[in-house]
């Protein structure tokens, strides 16, 4: 990969979740979720090393994703709603313990899911920061508020201890490679409510399926 393929920049990843959103029947299109998630780890790669611990699971949940996508059943995997109705109909799901289905697609996505939630909240608190705020601080909270829940206590460790290591306000919204300050903040406030949005939906069609606790 060259230097400029590599280049990332937080616009594209927030269009991917805009683009996710089928315009009809709100269906959310597995192929978008994963670009932006494929995205959001270039981004995450590109804030140091220390964070290849985070974006190595995600990576992991990608490409079992991916693979669904190139498989025989790849149409069943086109929207998550139809992977939901395809899995539980077939019985593709471990409801209550990992066992013959350990890496189902309803489980895989709900770890993605969760993840994007700490995303959503740090990206807002990021958003409306000031320039004394910092980034480990607000990565923190937003990761407490969220994510942490659902982690045993040594992931938490780790995962507090990697966001030490974020950069500095000032480089980060750099890093983001949008332009200036106020041109993150402003893209940010557009492009937020297409994260929720997605957040919100798949949120909804979990919860009618019972699906929101998958071992
Ligand atoms: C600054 C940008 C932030 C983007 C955020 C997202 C990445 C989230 C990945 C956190 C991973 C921490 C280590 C792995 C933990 C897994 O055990 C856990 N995975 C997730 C995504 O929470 C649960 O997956 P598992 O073990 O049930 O397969």
């Amino acid at each position: 990969m060259t230097a400029v393929e590599e280049k990332f920049s937080l616009t594209e990843v927030l269009s991917s979740f805009k683009a996710c959103l089928e315009k009809e029947n709100q269906d959310v299109l597995v192929d978008h979720y994963i670009s932006g998630w494929n995205g959001l780890i270039r981004f995450m790669n590109s804030l140091g090393t220390i964070f290849s611990f985070v974006s190595k699971d995600a990576i992991n949940k990608i490409q079992i994703m991916e693979a669904f996508r190139k498989s025989s059943s790849r149409d069943q995997y086109r929207s998550l709603q139809s992977m939901v109705a395809y899995e539980l109909g077939a019985n593709l799901v471990d409801l209550n313990r990992r066992a013959e289905h350990p890496n189902s697609g309803c489980r895989t996505i709900l770890r993605l899911h969760r993840a994007l939630r700490w995303l959503q909240l740090f990206l807002e608190k990021l958003r409306t920061s000031t320039e004394d705020s910092k980034t480990s601080v607000l990565c923190t909270d937003a990761y407490n508020d969220s994510l942490a829940n659902y982690h045993p206590w040594i992931i938490r460790k780790a995962a507090t201890v990697s966001f030490y290591a974020l950069p500095a306000r000032n480089t980060f919204f750099e890093v983001m490679n949008v332009g200036s300050i106020e041109d993150v903040v402003a893209m940010l406030g557009e492009a937020m409510p297409y994260v929720s949005q997605v957040y919100d939906i798949t949120q909804q069609l979990y919860a009618r399926h019972n699906l929101l606790d998958l071992p």
